[in-house]
């Protein structure tokens, strides 16, 4: 929902109509990345605070600097907040914002994935690992070799495999790489560099991740989305391209990605038979919450589906201070999930 009707907004009456409330009050949490393991619910969201830094389209204000675990026995259930997971003074590559986190488990490990900016200001992801998936977790000393943007999210495939899709325009500079190397030419500018309106939208990323997920272990892969008539979507498409906040899910042997379409303020989806795709545009998933941004994830809980995203309901529309909840999802008899309105209508 932009920011210049927020001032128009009766909070009262928005959160009495809210589907659902924060899952944790005395600390803002946002780009809630869910996962089950050992059959609890534990949830990698970002750490908002307010930092006094100023409004841009960069997300300068999205000043973060560390990550606390949130964990639940299930929906619904009370949520712990754990303690200091990673801190950026901690990450040696690391000088400011940490965004959206991922993690993952292989083999007893938990590998904790985020994006920070590096010291000159240059988006990279790194990793860090813990024997308890609350952590505390240690980072490796250097990002991942070649790494770049926002937004890691990785997924486990049946076969073992795991996959990083990440990516981010405007602040997440993905646009910055389209030559290769990062360009930071009309550095302040959050759309310089991207494609033109009717040109093909830019893409996020997906990589195979090595067998101790500490490294990509392949050049990293376009995630082309396309119409239903087969056409990649176009930079203009803003209702449906390719923004930021990948996540992948499986669903009855399909390969689901979801990302949010940043500007138009959707979580939208498409389905393919591969991790790598392509994957054809299917529909929304969450329409407009209260807030710039949106971000979610997606998992199964005792063979009930469940959307985690946020909202900045309870700070009132503060853009950087949001709060995360989860809610139920459902699909149709045909595999499409059915869109969902974070708040009931009047
Ligand atoms: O939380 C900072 C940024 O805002 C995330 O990386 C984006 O996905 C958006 O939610």
């Amino acid at each position: 929902m932009p920011e210049d009707s927020i001032e128009h907004i009766d909070f009262n009456d928005l959160n009495n109509r809210a589907i659902s409330q924060p899952l944790v009050k005395h600390l803002y949490t946002a780009d809630p990345s869910a996962h089950v393991f050992n059959g609890k619910i534990y949830i990698y969201p970002s750490h908002d605070i307010d930092a006094g830094d100023a409004f841009d389209d960069l997300g300068s204000h999205f000043a973060m600097e560390d990550y606390h675990v949130l964990s639940m026995d299930e929906p619904g259930a009370m949520a712990t907040v754990h303690g200091l997971a990673l801190h950026v003074k901690d990450v040696p590559w690391a000088a400011q914002q940490m965004w959206a986190p991922d993690a993952n488990e292989k083999d007893g490990i938990y590998y904790l994935f985020f994006p920070a900016k590096d010291h000159e200001g240059i988006f990279r992801i790194g990793v860090a690992t813990s024997d308890s998936p609350t952590g505390p977790f240690t980072p490796q000393p250097e990002a991942i070799k070649n790494s770049f943007s926002i937004d890691p999210a990785v997924f486990k495939d049946e076969d073992n495999s795991y996959y990083m899709y990440f990516g981010g325009i405007w602040g997440g500079q993905l646009q910055r790489w389209t030559g290769g190397s990062f360009n930071a030419a009309e550095a302040n500018s959050p759309v310089a560099h991207l494609p033109a309106a009717d040109q093909p939208a830019l893409c996020g990323k997906v990589a195979k991740l090595t067998d101790d997920l500490l490294q990509f272990a392949e050049e990293p892969h376009d995630v082309v989305i396309l119409d239903e008539k087969g056409n990649v979507l176009l930079q203009g498409d803003n209702d449906r391209r390719f923004f930021e906040a990948s996540w992948m899910h499986k669903y009855n042997g399909k390969y689901y990605f979801s990302y949010s379409t940043g500007d138009t303020h959707y979580i939208c989806y498409a389905i393919g038979d591969s991790p790598y795709g392509p994957f054809t545009y299917a529909g929304r998933i969450l329409e407009p919450v209260v807030g710039w941004t949106s971000h979610h994830s997606i998992c199964e809980f005792n063979n009930k589906w469940y959307l985690f995203y946020h909202d900045s309901s309870l700070s009132k529309g503060v853009t950087h201070l949001r709060s995360v909840k989860v809610t139920e999802l459902t699909y149709d008899a045909d595999g499409k999930i059915n869109t969902i309105h974070p708040y009931r209508s009047k």
